[in-house]
C-alpha cells in the first residue's frame, strides 16, 4: 500500500511537473531536414522530453471530463494506458543515450504505439457507455466534442513523432516497408516529399469502390480534374500520404453512398478537383448524391452524434460502406494538423462538395496541438450560456436540436 502511495504521488508530481510545458509544434519542413541529417541522439534527447510534456498536457485534460464519463470502465483503460506509458517514457529522463539506451527506446516506443493502437474505439465505446447510462445535457456534450477534438489531434501527433523516430531509426524496419510505402526509399519517416495526390485518390477510389460494388453492385465513376479540366498530370506534394489517404477513403465511402441511393440505373460520377494555389492546395470531391439539409450538416462532425452501437458481427457484411463513427470528425483532425481543413458544403436536394485544403508551403505547415492551461480548462466546466441572438422559429413543441437529428436521421435514412 505505501509503495502505491509512493508511485502514485511521484507520477502526480511529474505530471504536474511536465504539464507545465507547452508542447513544441514542428512544421513539415522541420521534419524532413531533420530527417535528412537524422541523428539518434539528438531525436532520443528531444522525444524523452517532448513525448512527456505531450502526455501530460493531455493527461490533464483527461483529468477535467466530467465525473460520469470518467467512471466509465472504457475510459478507465484508456486513461491507465496514458499513465502506463507516461511512466515508461520518463523513465529515459536521466539516461544518457548510450547505443543500448537508444536500442531499448526505440521498442518502447514500438510497444507504446502498439498499447495505443485502439484508443479511438475504446474511447468511443466509452462515450457509448456514457449515453446508455446517463441523460447528457447539452452543455456536456460540448465538453464532451470540444475534449475528443483536443485529445485525438494530440494522438495523432504522438503518434507522428514515434513513427518518425521508429521509422528513421528502428533497425526492425527497413526503409522500405512501412505502411506499403515502399517506394525506393524517397520517404522520410511518414513523410512523402513527393506524395502524388492523383494516384492517392486513385488507390482511395478503388478501395471505397470494392466495398460500394460489394453492397450495391454497381459503384459511381470517378473523374479526375485538375484546375477545372481533364487532366493526367501528377500532383505531387510533400505530405503524409496516410494522413491524405485517411480523409479522401472516408469520403469517398460517404460520396457513394449518398450517390448510390439517389441513383438508381447509371450513377452520376464523383468528380475529384485539384488545385495547387500559393497558400493552399485543394481537392474538392463533388457528388451528385442529394446532399443534405445545413441543419444536420453539423452533426456529420459530432462525436456523440456519430456514437451508435457497432452492428453485431452477424451483421457486419451488411453495412460495409460509411455509417457510424468517427470517420469525418478524425478527418477533419488530419487535414488540421498540419494547419489544413476539411469542409463539406451541400446542396441539399442536388449533393455534396466536400473540400480537403492543404498548406501548399512546408514551413507553414505546422502541428496545431492542444495545449493544457486556465483558459482550456475553463471548457470543461459548462456554464449557462445565455443566447444574445434570437433563436430559429420553430414548433414550439420541438427543441431545435431534435428537429435538426431527424432531419440527418432521415438523410441517413435515404442513404440505407
Ligand atoms: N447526402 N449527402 C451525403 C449524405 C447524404 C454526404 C450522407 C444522404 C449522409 C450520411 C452518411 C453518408 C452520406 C455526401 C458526402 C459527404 C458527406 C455526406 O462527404 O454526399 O453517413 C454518415
Amino acid at each position: 500500500m505505501r509503495l502505491a502511495g509512493i508511485i502514485f504521488s511521484n507520477v502526480t508530481k511529474m505530471l504536474d511537473f511536465y504539464s507545465q510545458f507547452n508542447p513544441s509544434p514542428l512544421s513539415i519542413k522541420q521534419f524532413i531536414d531533420f530527417g535528412l541529417n537524422a541523428c539518434e541522439k539528438k531525436s532520443y534527447l528531444f522525444l524523452r522530453k517532448e513525448l512527456p510534456v505531450r502526455l501530460a498536457n493531455i493527461m490533464k485534460e483527461i483529468a477535467l471530463l466530467p465525473e460520469h464519463l470518467l467512471r466509465m470502465p472504457s475510459v478507465g483503460m484508456v486513461n491507465q494506458w496514458y499513465e502506463r506509458s507516461f511512466q515508461e517514457i520518463i523513465q529515459f529522463e536521466k539516461q544518457e543515450p548510450t547505443p543500448t539506451t537508444l536500442t531499448e527506446f526505440c521498442s518502447r516506443l514500438v510497444h507504446i504505439r502498439n498499447r495505443h493502437a485502439d484508443v479511438v474505439a475504446t474511447m468511443a465505446q466509452g462515450v457509448l457507455e456514457l449515453k446508455e447510462s446517463h441523460e447528457v445535457d447539452a452543455g456536456t456534450e460540448h465538453s464532451i466534442q470540444y475534449f475528443l477534438d483536443r485529445f485525438y489531434m494530440s494522438r495523432v501527433s504522438i503518434r507522428m513523432l514515434i513513427n518518425q523516430h521508429t521509422i528513421l531509426f528502428g533497425e526492425q524496419f527497413g526503409q522500405e516497408s512501412v505502411n506499403g510505402m515502399g517506394c525506393g526509399g524517397r520517404h522520410i519517416g511518414s513523410i512523402d516529399p513527393a506524395c502524388d495526390v492523383v494516384s492517392v485518390v486513385k488507390d482511395a477510389y478503388e478501395n471505397a469502390r470494392f466495398l460500394c460494388d460489394r453492397y450495391y453492385l454497381a459503384s459511381p465513376e470517378l473523374q479526375i480534374l485538375q484546375h477545372g479540366v481533364a487532366s493526367t498530370q501528377p500532383m505531387p506534394i510533400v505530405y503524409v500520404p496516410s494522413h491524405l489517404y485517411h480523409m479522401l477513403f472516408e469520403l469517398f465511402k460517404n460520396a457513394m453512398r449518398a450517390t448510390m441511393e439517389r441513383h438508381e440505373g447509371a450513377p452520376p460520377p464523383v468528380v475529384v478537383n485539384l488545385v495547387r494555389g500559393t497558400e493552399d492546395v485543394s481537392v474538392k470531391m463533388s457528388d451528385r448524391g442529394g446532399g443534405i439539409p445545413r441543419s444536420a450538416s453539423d452533426l456529420l462532425f459530432k462525436y456523440m452524434y456519430s456514437t451508435a452501437p457497432q452492428p453485431s458481427k452477424s451483421d457486419a457484411h451488411n453495412v460495409p460502406l460509411a455509417g457510424y463513427g468517427y470517420g469525418l470528425p478524425i478527418s477533419r483532425l488530419y487535414a488540421r494538423y498540419f494547419h489544413g481543413d476539411l469542409v463539406l458544403i451541400s446542396c441539399e436536394g442536388f449533393g455534396t462538395d466536400a473540400v480537403i485544403y492543404l498548406k501548399a508551403l512546408t514551413n507553414e505547415a505546422n502541428e496545431l496541438l492542444p495545449v493544457f492551461n486556465k483558459t482550456s480548462s475553463k471548457f470543461y466546466k459548462p456554464s449557462v450560456q445565455l443566447a444574445d441572438w434570437s433563436g430559429p422559429v420553430h414548433n414550439l413543441n420541438t427543441p431545435n436540436q431534435n428537429k435538426e437529428k431527424a432531419a440527418l436521421q432521415k438523410a441517413r435514412d435515404k442513404a440505407r
